[in-house]
């Protein structure tokens, strides 16, 4: 009974220390909708919280309309046949994912930015070697595009306490996995 609450403290040291986890300054990523090229960034391993930022939070868009107009919205948000997106793509060697979109064209860039930070925020990139990523807005013909896509990428870096706290949590689990 003792062994196993003290398996169950140690788990919750280890819980509370990873979710401890400090954000360190953060990169604002600003790419201009008729810029094919976007943002390319050199990373370190390790992982990155990231967020859809409008005007509001400091960044320069709030969503980008891919045909420079708005046309044929219905009476749900974002489905206009014309209209504002928050597609996003995000390009590198052994990322979890390529592109952030809901699929949906709204009626303002608000509207397209608030769908986004309601389905994406934050989202978590994750890199298990140092990796260089490319932010860019996909699209085919650039020259007709509006706005822009603004996220923030913030490394989430363990501190040195919380280091040596999940290696000392390891070992006793690992010691305890022996003693059996
Ligand atoms: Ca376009």
């Amino acid at each position: 009974m003792q062994a196993m609450t003290r398996a169950a403290a140690l788990a919750a040291g280890m819980i509370g220390a990873m979710s401890g986890a400090s954000a360190t300054s953060a990169t604002a990523i600003n790419l201009d909708a008729q810029d094919p090229a976007g943002v390319t960034l050199a990373l370190e391993a390790g992982s990155y919280e990231l967020r859809y930022i409008g005007r509001a939070e400091g960044g320069l868009y709030d969503s980008w309309n891919s045909w420079g107009f708005v046309s044929g919205c219905g009476t749900t948000p974002g489905d206009c046949a014309a209209g504002w997106v928050n597609f996003v793509g995000i390009e590198g060697a052994s990322l979890p994912f390529t592109y952030r979109w809901d699929f949906m064209r709204y009626a303002t860039p608000e509207a397209a930015l608030d769908a986004a930070q309601g389905y994406f925020n934050p989202f978590t990139l994750t890199l298990a070697s140092p990796a260089t990523v490319r932010f860019f807005v996909p699209d085919f013909y650039y020259s007709d595009n509006t706005g822009g896509i603004s996220l923030s990428l913030v490394p989430q870096i363990p501190e040195p306490g919380t280091v040596l706290l999940m290696a000392a949590g390891l070992g006793a689990l690992a010691l305890r996995g022996r003693r059996r």
